[in-house]
């Protein structure tokens, strides 16, 4: 069964404290828990994972490629100016899906650029855990083409 690796970013680690507004109420252990579940419907292994730290999601990107395993990423706040990580995901060797629980193109102006969207093969954004859940499902697609 393949896997794929959903990697977290900075701050989301903190899901279902605050802001609820903008993120949702569901924690990343919910997140968790539903991809696990729709992995298992698609046949898919999920390797949930989240950092605060730039180098060690680097470090993950770095393992994806060299495994060829498929990745469903939600950069966080690198998102919007880490090139060090959109070097790294350009080195892709799999199938790969940006995702974002809020839309940023409808938030403040420096959340509108994504350096990460243009070496993804797409990317979800603004339907909550469920952008998640449609990543997956287009990891699948992908995997299957
Ligand atoms: O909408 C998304 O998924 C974001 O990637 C979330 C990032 C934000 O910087 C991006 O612009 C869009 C921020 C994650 C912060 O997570 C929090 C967790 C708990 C409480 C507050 C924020």
């Amino acid at each position: 069964m393949p896997t794929v690796l959903i990697l977290n970013g900075p701050n989301l680690g903190r899901l279902g404290s605050r802001e609820p507004e903008i993120y949702g109420s569901a924690t990343l252990a919910d997140i968790t828990a539903a991809c696990q579940d729709l992995g298992a419907e698609l046949g898919l292994g999920v390797d949930l994972r989240q950092t605060d730290d730039e180098a060690e999601l680097i470090g993950w990107v770095h393992e994806a490629a060299e495994l060829r395993l498929p990745v469903v990423i939600n950069p966080a706040a690198f998102t919007h100016y880490s090139y060090a990580l959109r070097d790294a995901l350009a080195m892709r060797t799999a199938p790969l899906v940006e995702v974002h629980l809020s839309n940023p193109a409808a938030r403040e102006s420096f959340r509108h650029t994504s350096v990460v969207s243009a070496v993804a093969d797409g990317t979800v954004a603004g339907f909550g855990v469920e952008s998640y859940l449609l990543a997956l499902r287009a990891i699948a697609q992908l995997l299957s083409a």
